[in-house]
């Protein structure tokens, strides 16, 4: 009796280690400094991994900027023309469903020239490590290494009690 509510608290704590996997990282676009011209988007992109399952969430002033999805071309030219997912709330969140390259710019002003653009590399959730690794790989790795082994105690708990 007593070992099998051990066994549901260590079921317990074992998903709740492994839930932020399933929910994916999130990541705030710019840390502290938000969603703003004259930031450099690229450096801070530089040291994170974004994988499929992960959100960016795009925080700023309402009506002073916005977020819109665009393609390699357009991002380049900071063309902001024929937009059809503009987001504007202030506080953006977009889930990374698609592997592959991302591209959002804001729409206002000459903002996109000022260096309110981003491009990231989105992997798949599951999938093998960039080709060229972050500097910070070694704390991703391992703290990836330990979300497996939580999902693994995760299963094996829930095997147990079954
Ligand atoms: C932004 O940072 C990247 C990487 O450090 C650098 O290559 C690039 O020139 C910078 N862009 C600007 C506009 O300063
Ligand atoms: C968004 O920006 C505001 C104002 O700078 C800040 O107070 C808030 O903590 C930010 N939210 C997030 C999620 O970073
Ligand atoms: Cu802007």
């Amino acid at each position: 009796m007593a070992s099998k509510q051990l066994l549901s608290v260590l079921a317990v704590i074992a998903v709740t280690a492994v839930l932020p996997v399933a929910m994916g990282a999130e990541f705030v676009v710019g840390d502290d400094s938000g969603w703003k011209p004259d930031f450099n988007y690229t450096e801070w992109a530089a040291d994170k991994v974004f994988r499929v399952g992960d959100h960016l969430v795009f925080n700023y002033t309402e009506g002073v900027h916005n977020v819109i999805p665009v393609n390699g071309e357009k991002f380049k030219a900071c063309d902001a023309s024929g937009a059809e997912n503009v987001l504007s709330s202030g506080n953006d969140m977009v889930h990374l469903k698609v592997d592959g390259r991302k591209w959002y710019i804001c729409g206002k002003g000459d903002h996109c020239t000022r260096g309110q653009k981003l491009v990231i590399n989105v992997l798949t959730a599951l999938g093998e490590a960039p080709s060229s690794p972050p500097s910070s790989s070694a704390t991703g790795i391992a703290s990836y290494s330990y979300k497996m082994l939580m999902g693994v105690a995760a299963a094996a708990a829930m095997v147990i009690m079954a």
